[in-house]
């Protein structure tokens, strides 16, 4: 095995450049603290202790972040929410912005924000760095990012409703943040010690683009071209980090200038295609699966699957082993081990290895089909306008054109069965066929339901009721909720009643709500793997109240599959939230 305390930060310079050096590097820019400290076996408090568990560990590199993501920022407030349980046996504090919580959510909050300035940001780590980092190691930035912190300061859903009504406050939003994200970036590549920047911007999701690439091309990716050219004057290294589906924006990622591309999500984005597509332009870093081979899997299977990528990505360089998002805590650390020893044993260039040459369970992807509903639809005289209506969110055309229709002799609840639904259906459709994106999709829906509760009220005596029940939350531990509140929206808007218990959600609650509320179907939302073994403990809990037999239960999220469903006993499992609200029609009517 090679020595590797020998870092050599040009090592990682040629990865980037696609040659080969003399091994493999380590890619992740971003390992939790737990992890670090069980390595190291000490506390990180300082600088200082980073660099060691890095040099120890067999980086070339630290990381430090500055700009709007620095811990410390003042202005960005976000919001404590629970503990987290992680793998080193206690829990661990997480913050973040919340889809509901946004700072800036108009004009005025615009104006008046304590926007801070270039010279409040603290820049002492990057002095220390300079002073202490050891013969051949070098600096990387993180840069915290731009599309994050624009959502993140607005909160996703006036982000997602301004892209469509105050285009203007998004434009000018994308201004000033990347404004003080460049002149940060800046003020740190002065510093002797940094020798690339990581630009983490998460624009994907599983099955693409959060949003439309058009609005990426006309706010943010000036900013990546802008950052890259300084980074190509000076020769400093230029990382774009985006989890997800990232295909279709592959091409303007090179445009920006990027040396390196991370984490190649191997249930999003095939990695061999992606070699073969870009990998002469782009160098790639990643792709050790987070969702099963380093949480799930045995340190075996965690080298079987560093050997495997090393062996058919890395010859002819271009290649870095590293997670398919970060080093987790809730990756054990025999496996963090086990992903950095392998990488020495067998990174060393050139590369002649054989196929399954070493055992230990491949995982490969969870890559789930992608479903594509087709909507049948009943009457489809002006099924367009209606659908077009709601695209634009034009809730008060979409209110004439049912009136239209009251005219012409339709009855209230065949329209809005025949024809609003069907319509929603087929945006959904839209959704899955990436012709729309998620802020899309939303306002549609948003849309929809407040026609339907428009109508529900002026004509109460004919209408019949919801047409069931639906509690739903995303999981103990589990913060995301882009996707629950997709999921809940598309429900409202076939006729579901819906009781939101948010985030986090303990058993005891998601068990109280079903022997409260009584609801038809409990829908439940887990993102992180760590989080979905929660659907389990849930399901358990039923059974101890001896209620799992009166509610259906579906689950769903990112790391979800039909085989995991069927394994802690739920009734169906949906891929999207369109195929979620077909799931839920469809156990009802059981
Ligand atoms: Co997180 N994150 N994240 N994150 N994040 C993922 C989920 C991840 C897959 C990224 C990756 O691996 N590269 C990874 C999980 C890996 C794993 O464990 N298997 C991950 C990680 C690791 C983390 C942190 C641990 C990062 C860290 O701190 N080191 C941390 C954990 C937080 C926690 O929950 N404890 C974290 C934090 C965050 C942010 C706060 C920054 C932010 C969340 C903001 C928010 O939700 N308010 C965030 C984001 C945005 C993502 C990605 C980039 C996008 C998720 C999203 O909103 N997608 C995600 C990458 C990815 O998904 N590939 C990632 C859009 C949404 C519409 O899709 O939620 O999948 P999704 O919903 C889909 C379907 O899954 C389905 O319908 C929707 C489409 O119509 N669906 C259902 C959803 N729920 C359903 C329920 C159903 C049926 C269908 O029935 C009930």
């Amino acid at each position: 095995m090679l020595n590797k305390l020998n870092p050599d930060f040009d090592r990682y310079l040629m990865t980037l450049h696609c040659q080969e050096p003399d091994r493999v590097p380590l890619g992740d820019w971003s390992v939790d603290s737990k992890p670090k400290e069980a390595y190291l076996g000490r506390k990180i408090l300082t600088i200082k202790d980073e660099v060691d568990f890095r040099y120890n560990a067999g980086f070339d590199y630290v990381t430090a972040i500055s700009g709007l993501f620095e811990s410390q920022q003042r202005g960005f407030k976000r919001p404590t929410l629970g503990k987290v349980r992680n793998q080193y046996g206690d829990t661990t504090s997480r913050n973040w912005a919340q889809e509901h919580v946004g700072y800036i959510t108009n004009w005025e909050q615009f104006e008046t924000f304590d926007w801070p300035s270039v010279d409040d940001f603290n820049y002492s780590v990057w002095d220390d760095l300079d002073l202490i980092l050891p013969k051949g190691m070098k600096a990387i930035l993180i840069l915290g990012n731009i599309y994050t912190s624009v959502w993140m300061y607005m909160g996703a859903d006036v982000f997602f409703q301004s892209l469509d009504t105050n285009e203007e406050l998004v434009a000018a939003m994308f201004e000033r943040v990347g404004n003080i994200q460049y002149e940060v970036f800046l003020r740190v590549v002065e510093h002797p010690c940094v020798g690339a920047i990581v630009n983490n911007d998460d624009i994907a999701f599983n099955t693409g683009l959060l949003i439309n690439p058009a609005y990426l091309r006309k706010y943010l990716f000036p900013w990546y071209k802008k950052i890259g050219d300084v980074c190509h004057q000076q020769e400093l290294g230029y990382v774009y980090h985006s989890d997800g589906d990232c295909t279709s924006v592959m091409e303007d990622i090179i445009e920006c200038g990027y040396h390196g591309f991370n984490p190649i999500q191997p249930n999003c984005m095939d990695i061999d295609q992606v070699k073969e597509k870009w990998g002469r332009d782009l160098c790639l870093i990643g792709n050790l699966n987070l969702d099963s081979t380093l949480t799930l899997g045995t340190p075996q299977d965690v080298r079987a699957e560093v050997y495997e990528r090393i062996r058919t990505i890395a010859p002819g360089g271009g290649y870095m082993v590293a997670s398919s998002n970060a080093i987790t805590d809730y990756v054990p650390l025999e496996n963090m081990k086990a992903l950095i020893d392998a990488t020495m044993e067998f990174g060393r260039y050139p590369i002649d290895l054989s196929k399954g040459g070493i055992e230990g369970k491949i995982w490969y992807s969870n890559k789930k089909t992608k479903e594509v509903n087709e909507t049948v639809i009943q009457d489809a005289s002006n099924m367009d306008i209606y659908v077009t209506a709601l695209l634009k969110n034009n809730l008060q055309e979409v209110i004439s054109l049912v009136e239209e229709d009251i005219k012409a002799g339709m009855e209230i609840q065949e329209i809005l069965e025949n024809k609003m639904i069907s319509a929603m259906k087929v945006v959904g459709d839209k959704f899955q066929i990436s012709e729309i994106y998620i802020p899309e999709m939303i306002m549609a829906g948003k849309c929809m339901a407040t026609t339907l509760e428009y109508f529900q009220e002026k004509y109460s005596s004919q209408n019949k009721k919801e047409i069931g029940t639906v509690v739903i939350g995303s999981v103990k531990g589990d913060m995301h909720d882009i996707g629950k509140n997709l999921v809940s929206m598309m429900l409202k808007s076939q006729g579901f009643l819906v009781h939101d218990l948010g985030i986090n959600v303990e058993s005891q609650d998601f068990v109280q709500a079903v022997i409260k509320i009584k609801p038809d179907i409990l829908a439940m939302c887990a993102l992180l793997t760590s989080t979905m073994m929660e659907m389990k403990v849930v399901i358990d809990s039923l059974e101890e109240n001896k209620v799992r037999g009166k509610v259906k239960i579906i689950v769903g999220g990112a790391p979800i599959t039909q085989a995991y469903a069927d394994e802690i006993g739920a009734d169906a499992f949906a891929y999207d939230s369109p195929s979620a609200a077909e799931r839920c029609i469809k156990l009802i009517s059981r």
